[in-house]
């Protein structure tokens, strides 16, 4: 399939690449580069070979926001009426595989939105994050409200929000946003490093994994517990428990067979 503002390529033969590709504008989100990254995303989930999907940007900026040029000319009654953007938004929440986020560079407004719906991020030493959307009349759209005041806490999203201003890679490690900070010539390295270890986990453990931590964000303690225990209990049905276990009381790799 041919994009217009992402490329799409396979690594390893396992993990799905995919690059946002609209530098002349810093990679500003506009809505058909979000339907291109929707379907590259779902592709990706529905192949059986894919174990890993990674999303970057450039080394300038991994997205500067929605775009801006768009959105100044949508009145209330467009914005709500089209619900702006969000369908292509939400097939994000929906991938079931790993997504990481490799940010280089400008994250900000939807661009910061959309590497917190990731999975993880690892980030380029001159990474900046931010929400500014206050400094142009409105407040995050895209969950920056949510996701960055659970990653950071109130007192530093409320600094980032109101003030507008940009966090640099060491901060956003140091408050939790970013899970690891390397130089910019490293970033594709370390995260494809990370999509290879994923993969050569049991897939069905990871994709409960993945379904277990996001149960933390989006349920109570004891209910998160309970879904978590249901799915740890579960595994045991599974022949790469079987595989795993065995691999390692017989001091040997392990080889899963995702089933
Ligand atoms: N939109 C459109 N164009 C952008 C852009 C953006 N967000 N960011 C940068 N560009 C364009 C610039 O206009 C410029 O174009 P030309 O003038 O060359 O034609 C080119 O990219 C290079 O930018 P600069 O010349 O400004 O480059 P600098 O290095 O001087 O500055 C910068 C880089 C990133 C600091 C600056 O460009 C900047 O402040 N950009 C805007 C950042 C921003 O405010 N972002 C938040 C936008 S609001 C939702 C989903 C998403 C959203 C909302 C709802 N739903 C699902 C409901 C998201 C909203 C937002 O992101």
């Amino acid at each position: 399939m041919s994009h217009q503002f992402i490329q799409v390529r396979t690594e390893a033969d396992k993990v799905g690449v995919i690059t946002l590709d609209r530098p002349k504008q810093l990679n500003a989100l506009n809505p058909e580069l979000m339907r291109e990254l929707g379907q590259a995303l779902k592709a990706f989930d529905a192949d059986d070979a894919i174990g890993c999907i990674i999303i970057t940007g450039g080394e300038k900026a991994f997205a500067a926001g929605a775009d801006i040029a768009d959105m100044a000319k949508l009145s209330f009654a467009d914005a709500y009426k089209q619900d702006y953007i969000t369908r292509d938004w939400e097939t994000i929440r929906a991938i079931r595989k790993p997504v990481i986020a490799a940010v280089s560079g400008f994250a900000l407004g939807g661009g910061c939105e959309l590497a917190m719906m990731c999975d993880f991020i690892i980030a380029a030493d001159n990474a900046r994050f931010g929400q500014p959307e206050t400094k142009l009349g409105i407040i995050p759209g895209a969950g920056g409200t949510q996701r960055l005041t659970r990653a950071v806490g109130k007192s530093k999203a409320m600094d980032l929000i109101l003030t507008g201003r940009m966090m640099k890679a060491d901060e956003a490690e140091r408050a939790g946003l970013v899970s690891r900070v390397v130089a910019p010539e490293k970033l594709m390295e370390e995260a494809l490093g990370a999509a290879l270890a994923i993969c050569g986990n049991g897939r069905i453990a990871i994709v409960a994994a993945k379904e277990s931590i996001n149960r933390a964000f989006e349920s109570p303690m004891a209910e998160g517990i309970w879904f978590e225990r249901r799915l740890f209990h579960a595994l045991f049905a599974t022949q790469d428990q079987k595989e795993g276990m065995d691999a390692f009381v017989n001091k040997r790799p392990a080889q899963f067979k995702n089933q």
